[in-house]
């Protein structure tokens, strides 16, 4: 058994050049300006912008994925209602909804993309629910077209899209759709600043809103007109996503070469599926799930990949809904995809440094555990 390896890990924010950033921030000290919006932070907005080469546009970084969210969600002006929200998800993106006054609504998920179901939404959809809020489950991209629909009977449309940073549907970022996006840059992400996140939307006046909102609602020393919050993206942090954006388009080939040798390693083992590639979609790579027979097999890999201190993860299991805040009687509702698929995924360690030599140690590790006698 070796020791504990960070690089196996299912996520690992790595650094390509550690000299450049360490330079920057000497810079940053010396400047002596740390947080809301100096220059790294209009910076990184205006190169992420870049990056999406959609002028349509706007962007405001946010201290993290999750007020990103809560923001969003209030300066789209819905004060009272139903939101439909996958619960195959990270918690945050339930919470959010709860934490601006809102109202969750668990729908189930298609089998196939594990994003939100069009018939399941189609079905949950009654007078009061004012907003939908599908996520982009592993960097797969949901059924646009259908929620695009949904705008037009006037629901509002956020997508949760923490996973989804590089992802392209028809040649366009796919934050390029519904009301508004919300991404991450975790120190999980692929886009990483330690802590981060963002709203992106065509709409130029919701930046306007969300900018209020994440410095207290503050106009200038004398006037305060909203009931904001502190959800301000700090320097260091904008300093750390530059970097990371610098290296992404490396990062995400160095993640597909990852994918692909996985998939090469493991397509022939019994027990074992993956997702399949979408039609219109550039990948980024976020993840790599595998889907077991049953939960027994699931947990088992899952507990024997530890014992060689391979930290894969149950993303995401327990679902939502089977959380304690969620099991009450308001909240109750069937998902069986849901509650399937949740038992069965493990997501593999993935990263951009993740050498060749570790990806067969884990596959080997795997064909070892699903060929056993
Ligand atoms: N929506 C969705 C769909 C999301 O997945 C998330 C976050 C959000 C919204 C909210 O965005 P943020 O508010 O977080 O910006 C992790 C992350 O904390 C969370 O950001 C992420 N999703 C979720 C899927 O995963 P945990 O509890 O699994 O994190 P943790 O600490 O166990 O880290 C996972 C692995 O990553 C560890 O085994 C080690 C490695 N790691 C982690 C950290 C924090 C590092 O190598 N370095 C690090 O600094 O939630």
């Amino acid at each position: 058994m070796q020791e504990k390896n960070p690089r196996l890990f299912v996520a690992f924010p790595h650094f390509f050049d550690h000299e450049a950033l360490l330079s920057d921030f000497a810079d940053l000290l010396k400047a002596g300006v740390f947080t809301n919006r100096g220059p790294l932070v209009e910076r990184f907005e205006k190169s992420i912008l870049e990056f999406l080469n959609d002028s349509n546009l706007n962007i405001v970084t946010c201290a993290n994925g999750t007020l990103a969210l809560e923001v969003a969600l209030k300066a789209m002006g819905l004060k009272k209602g139903k939101v439909i929200v996958p619960s195959f998800t990270f918690v945050a993106t339930v919470h959010s909804i709860l934490n601006v006054g809102l109202d969750p609504v668990f729908c189930d998920i298609d089998p196939e993309t594990l994003c939100l179901s069009p018939e399941a939404v189609e079905k949950a959809l009654t007078p009061d629910v004012c907003a939908v809020l599908p996520v982009h489950v592993y960097g797969n991209v949901c059924d646009v077209e259908y929620f695009e629909s949904l705008r037009s009977r006037g629901i509002k449309i956020l997508y949760d899209a923490a996973h989804a940073f590089g992802t392209t549907w028809k040649g366009k970022p796919i934050v390029s759709w519904g009301d508004a996006s919300v991404y991450s840059f975790h120190a999980t992400k692929i886009l990483n600043s330690g802590e981060g996140g963002a709203v992106v939307t065509r709409d130029p006046e919701m930046i306007k809103r969300i900018q209020l909102l994440c410095n207290f609602g503050i106009i200038n020393e004398l006037e305060v007109v909203e009931v904001g919050t502190n959800a301000k993206l700090s320097e260091v942090h904008a300093l750390m996503g530059l970097h990371s954006l610098k290296q992404i388009d490396q990062a995400i080939q160095a993640r597909a070469q990852v994918c692909f040798q996985y998939l090469q390693n493991l397509k022939d083992l019994p027990g074992l599926t993956f997702l399949s590639a979408q039609a219109d979609v550039v990948n980024n790579f976020q993840y790599f799930p595998v889907f077991l027979n049953s939960k027994s097999m699931r947990d088992g890999l899952y507990d024997a990949l530890r014992e060689d201190k391979i930290f894969a993860r149950k993303y995401f299991f327990p679902p939502v809904h089977q959380f304690d805040p969620y099991r009450t009687e308001r909240f109750a509702k069937s998902l069986p995809i849901t509650e399937d698929i949740s038992s069965r995924v493990l997501c593999l360690p993935l990263h951009s440094a993740l050498d060749k030599e570790l990806v067969n140690f884990v596959s080997d590790k795997i064909r070892k555990f699903l060929t056993r006698k």
